[in-house]
């Protein structure tokens, strides 16, 4: 049988990628009521629980941090980035070459994408030589496939994310991480648009537990590979908790109900 194509980053093909870029794209005020995690390193101690199945950083993290944590933590290296200060049209520039992450034992890359903007011609040249470099050194390559800009009126349409996994696809992603698109249907389509790219939810904003839970329980149902979450897990008090429960919800199949009732 032949290896999963993401199994870097996967267990039993699932995922739950902790994303934790949230410094550069949105600023400290992210951290705002979570000081402590400020500290990297305790964002890292989350990434031990077994149900993390990769920690997606910038150059700087992994740099200095990710040494410590090699044996206990797979890397997925978010190798573009933007921050929030910048005003002008969507881009995400690269931050870190493949080969680099690679060098400092990268299991999968990660890198953003933004369709329809007036910069999409340029990200889809950027994806391309990194996509190539990443197959090159024999890494997954996972897309954050956002589509924004002027003729996306609203971003979570169903016809919009089927969209964007369909060009994580066609662009070689292995991976599709996309916005809840509000449905199961919706979701179920935008997995079938993928094709044999996986589909993995983004988590967003932070909600209760219950409304979060709920509907990664239904990304799951609608042929979700798992999800890439960071303000959900890292800006709780509790971390831990949700994890235990994520895991109950992607790898053990049980509803989000159950879960909390553990
Ligand atoms: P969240 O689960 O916190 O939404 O993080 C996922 C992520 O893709 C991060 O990797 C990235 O920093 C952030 O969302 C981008 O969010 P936004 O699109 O709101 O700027």
């Amino acid at each position: 049988m032949t290896e999963h194509r993401n199994a870097s980053i996967a267990r039993d093909g699932k995922s739950i990628i902790l994303a934790h870029d949230h410094g550069l794209e949105h600023g400290p005020a992210a951290f705002e009521g979570v000081e402590d995690r400020l500290d990297p390193e305790t964002v890292f101690e989350m990434a031990t629980h077994d149900a993390v199945t990769a920690l997606a950083v910038q150059k700087g993290l992994a740099e200095q941090y990710y040494p410590s944590y090699d044996d206990q933590v797979n890397l997925l290296a978010k190798c573009n980035g933007s921050s929030s200060l910048w005003m002008g049209e969507p881009y995400s520039p690269q931050t870190w070459s493949v080969e680099y992450a690679a060098e400092l034992g990268a299991d999968a890359i990660g890198y953003t994408v933004y369709p329809g903007t007036n910069t999409e011609p340029q990200m889809f040249e950027d994806f391309q030589e990194v996509q190539e470099a990443a197959r090159e050194e024999g890494l997954p390559v996972a897309m954050w496939s956002y589509p924004r800009g002027q003729a996306i009126k609203e971003h979570r349409k169903p016809e919009t994310i089927a969209y964007a996994t369909r060009i994580g696809l066609e662009l070689g992603a292995d991976l599709v991480k996309v916005k809840y698109p509000r449905s199961g249907d919706a979701m179920a389509h935008a997995v079938d648009a993928a094709g044999a790219a996986d589909v993995v939810l983004s988590g967003g904003s932070k909600t209760s537990d219950y409304e979060f839970l709920s509907t990664v329980e239904t990304a799951m149902d609608a042929g979700a590979s798992g999800l890439a979450v960071g303000r959900n897990v890292w800006q709780r008090d509790d971390p831990e908790g949700i994890l235990d429960a994520l895991e109950q919800v992607v790898f053990e199949e049980r509803s989000a109900e159950d879960a909390l009732d553990q």
